[in-house]
């Protein structure tokens, strides 16, 4: 268990500090030219379920895509070179902060809401047509479940029984409309379960609380070959999209951000490592510092790797 947890904590430190970075440089320094959803606040979801998953498991995700790309084995120094628009970038620098896409690390990201959902469910289909033990994972927000294609996906994966992990990243907000105005006041999680369809909720600030109960319900979608859908209860603490606090925007207040940044899943998981001695204060320091010299690095790195030249303007253009 001792493993786990250090693993789950090098991953949250891992998307926390490339995310810090960017916040860092973003405005001020006018090298990323995209527009980029943070994950600072959500990072215990993405760190469950990468950990759970296995390795040839893929991931379908949304715009907020950061957190699953690096947990789920995206290469760091080409997660830095791609918001830089380089050569070296993911996809050599075309796709920007919301694709990233690396079959290789069995990644998928669109931001069209929803869009996603369909293509986890199609290879969860290529999956069971070619007797395979894979599962798909789709992420996606408390918004996307509103657009017809979830339901229509929902739909598909039951009637054909695939191996689909729906998972809805709940943080109360889509854009600056808070779920109360959008969807009914029941749980998510209650109002999509059906007789076929089973759902769960989880707090998606306690990474391993996520982990295990992903675990679970992974394992119980390959064996069975049914889909679930699981809710995680999270918060962003940035803005929508960029790398700003909006208490000024007045859609949501100062102390509803400072109720959630005091359930920081980093900060609770590190105190209670300490608290049962899983980790002394010293060793959870250093995985932080190793992170942040690492996004030091890969953004030197990145701004040091050359731009696209105009001659490739019209490669990998359908
Ligand atoms: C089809 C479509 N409609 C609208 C948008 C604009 N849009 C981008 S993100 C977003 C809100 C998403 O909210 P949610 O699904 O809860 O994810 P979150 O941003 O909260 O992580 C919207 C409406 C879009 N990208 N695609
Ligand atoms: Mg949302």
């Amino acid at each position: 268990m001792n493993t786990i947890r250090r693993k789950l904590l090098d991953s949250m430190f891992k998307i926390r500090c490339a995310e810090e970075k960017i916040v860092e440089v973003y405005a001020k320094e006018q090298m990323m030219r995209t527009p980029t959803h943070l994950s600072i606040g959500q990072e215990a979801v993405a760190a469950g379920l990468s950990l759970a998953l296995r390795e040839e498991d893929q991931i379908f995700t949304g715009h907020r895509c950061h957190a699953a790309y690096l947990t789920k084995g995206g290469d760091f120094n080409a997660f830095f070179a791609e918001l830089c628009g380089r050569v070296t970038g993911i996809s050599g620098g075309r796709a920007g902060s919301a694709h990233l896409t690396d079959p290789s690390a069995h990644i998928y990201s669109s931001p069209i809401l929803g869009a996603m959902i369909p293509v986890a469910v199609g290879a969860a289909l290529s999956f069971k047509m070619e007797g395979r033990d894979k599962v798909a994972a789709a992420i996606f927000g408390d918004a996307a479940i509103e657009e017809g294609v979830f339901s229509e996906s929902v739909n598909f994966a039951v009637t054909k029984k695939l191996p689909v992990l729906f998972l809805c990243e709940n943080n109360l907000y889509s854009t600056h409309s808070p779920l109360s105005v959008r969807q009914p006041p029941s749980q998510v999680y209650e109002r999509l379960r059906a007789p076929d369809f089973k759902t769960s909720q989880v707090d998606g600030n306690d990474a391993q609380c996520v982990y295990e109960h992903l675990s679970k319900v992974i394992e119980e979608i390959r064996r069975a070959h049914m889909p679930q859908l699981v809710e995680c209860l999270t918060y962003r603490f940035r803005e929508h999209v960029g790398p700003l606090f909006d208490y000024d925007r007045g859609y949501r207040s100062k102390e509803e951000v400072d109720g959630w940044m005091a359930q920081c899943p980093i900060k609770r998981f590190t105190a209670k490592l300490i608290q049962e001695k899983s980790m002394t204060q010293q060793e959870i320091d250093a995985t932080q510092a190793r992170w942040k010299k690492l996004a030091d690095e890969a953004y030197v790195m990145a701004l040091n790797s050359p731009w696209p030249g105009p001659e490739s303007l019209l490669e990998k253009v359908y």
